[in-house]
């Protein structure tokens, strides 16, 4: 094992890696942009190292300044989070180069899933269940883009090969307005992403976002954790996210995330791993897959008893999978709301100093934050400021344990979406299950102020 890592992240998720190393006994080096001087976790820590300034771009995507911090504090590994250099092939491999392990996949796996193109026809070959569409990349020739697009059916979706997670889209409803659509995404797409590569996809027009959380190690164990609904988004953001999804067969779960588990060892994946499925009728089409722990990985660690951030680091260090499938049983329901500082009806951020913090607790009620009384939300990053979890035996006792939590949080100096989620927690259409992609945001454009 290993006995010192680097945590190249910041917020909550730095804090959830340092507690994990502290639980494995191994010493957490923390790194800060001098906006994160005051963070919890640089506090808490034994060694912590400045990386730079505010802004992203000079600290947390700062590539030399985070390896020469490992160098100088003698880590053995590297972990990324989410966000910031979590899905970026060249940093693994600069890691790698400089000697440190990687917390995380290859790589190659890594370049693989960056492009939505040959994510998709490396599942298509594992045989992971893929949305229709082309073969690949779009030809250039009009007369082929026509044929693809009739073919599949309209309407359909223009995707770019380096976008994802709702950069680089387009949908197009007629073919009079096909081959522009197409030339308007490629043009964004080189600008946005230096490639020009799109593909083309039938568009589903009320999908609900369902997600499998996979965990393999270096020896082709793999295994898949169960799912979780990620519908509740808004810009493409999710806000509210649950396991099992509500009314989603267990025996067609069990099906895609088998196929799931094959392509892992297909491609010799290895660390945690997200396949995105949009559903619709029945069926699951994969869209995406993430090579990185994701914000939501709570709900699964309380579904299943697993350690997801443990489990990462273990697998890195070279150890086998502590578990199999037919040891992973899914108990109870959770469901995680996202705390960010944003005005509830406007989703302005509200940076600033908290005046007090008082989170909630009891059976079943976890909580993810960094945050403190007095502490002083940096306007520079995402917004997000916690995770409140809650689990219970069922949909209802989740539901009654997040409303009671919700109740109890306390956050002043600063706006947060707290009042959205009490909102939505006693919503019938949400509390029923179900709700798809589109749900939120026609809710809010609904929502009586
Ligand atoms: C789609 C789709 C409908 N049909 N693909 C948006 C984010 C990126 N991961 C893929 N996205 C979508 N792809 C097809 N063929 C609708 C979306 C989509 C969406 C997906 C998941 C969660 C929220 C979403 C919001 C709008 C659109």
């Amino acid at each position: 094992m290993f006995k010192k890592i680097l945590v190249a992240n910041r917020g909550e998720i730095a804090l959830r890696i340092q507690r994990a190393c502290q639980e494995l006994g191994i010493k957490a080096v923390m790194v800060y942009s001098e906006a994160d001087r005051e963070a919890k976790y640089v506090k808490l820590a034994e060694e912590a190292v400045c990386i730079g300034p505010a802004p992203s771009a000079l600290s947390y995507l700062n590539m030399p300044a985070i390896i020469s911090a490992a160098e100088v504090t003698d880590a053995e590994a590297i972990h990324p989070g989410y966000g910031f250099l979590s899905e970026n092939a060249d940093f693994a491999e600069r890691v790698e180069k400089s000697g440190f392990q990687f917390i995380g996949p290859t790589p190659e796996s890594i370049r693989i899933m960056g492009d939505k193109v040959s994510a998709k026809q490396a599942m298509i070959k594992a045989g992971v269940p893929c949305v229709p569409g082309s073969e690949g990349e779009l030809p250039g020739d009009p007369v082929q883009i026509r044929r693809i697009a009739r073919t599949v059916g309209y309407p359909v979706i223009i995707k770019a090969a380096g976008g994802g997670g709702g950069r680089g889209m387009r949908v197009v409803h007629t073919e009079a307005a096909l081959v522009n659509a197409v030339a308007t995404t490629k043009a964004e797409a080189q600008a946005a992403f230096g490639n020009p590569a799109v593909y083309l996809e039938k568009f589903l027009q009320n999908p609900r976002h369902i997600e499998i959380q996979i965990l393999a190690d270096k020896f082709k164990n793999a295994v898949y954790l169960g799912e979780r609904d990620c519908s509740m988004q808004r810009r493409h953001q999710k806000i509210i996210e649950e396991a099992p999804a509500p009314g989603i067969a267990r025996k067609l779960i069990e099906r895609v995330g088998e196929r799931c588990v094959a392509a892992c060892k297909k491609i010799a994946y290895r660390g945690a791993g997200t396949f995105e499925f949009l559903y619709q009728d029945g069926e699951f089409y994969f869209i995406e897959m993430n090579t990185r722990v994701q914000v939501e990985h709570p709900v699964t660690e309380m579904t299943t008893g697993i350690d997801i951030v443990r489990t990462q680091i273990m697998v890195a260090a070279g150890e086998k999978l502590p578990f199999t499938q037919r040891q992973i049983a899914m108990r109870g329901h959770a469901i995680e709301c996202r705390v960010n500082a944003e005005d509830p009806y406007s989703f302005v951020p509200s940076p600033g100093r908290i005046s007090l913090w008082h989170a909630p607790g009891g059976p079943g009620v976890r909580v993810d934050s960094h945050i403190y009384s007095n502490y002083f939300v940096p306007p520079n990053y995402d917004s997000m400021v916690g995770k409140i979890i809650c689990h219970g035996d069922t949909r209802e006792q989740a539901l009654a344990r997040m409303r009671t939590a919700l109740g109890e949080t306390v956050v002043e100096g600063i706006k947060t979406n707290i009042p959205l989620h009490r909102e939505l927690m006693v919503d019938a259409k949400f509390t029923a299950g179900g709700t798809n992609i589109h749900y939120l945001e026609a809710w809010l454009a609904q929502r009586p102020r």
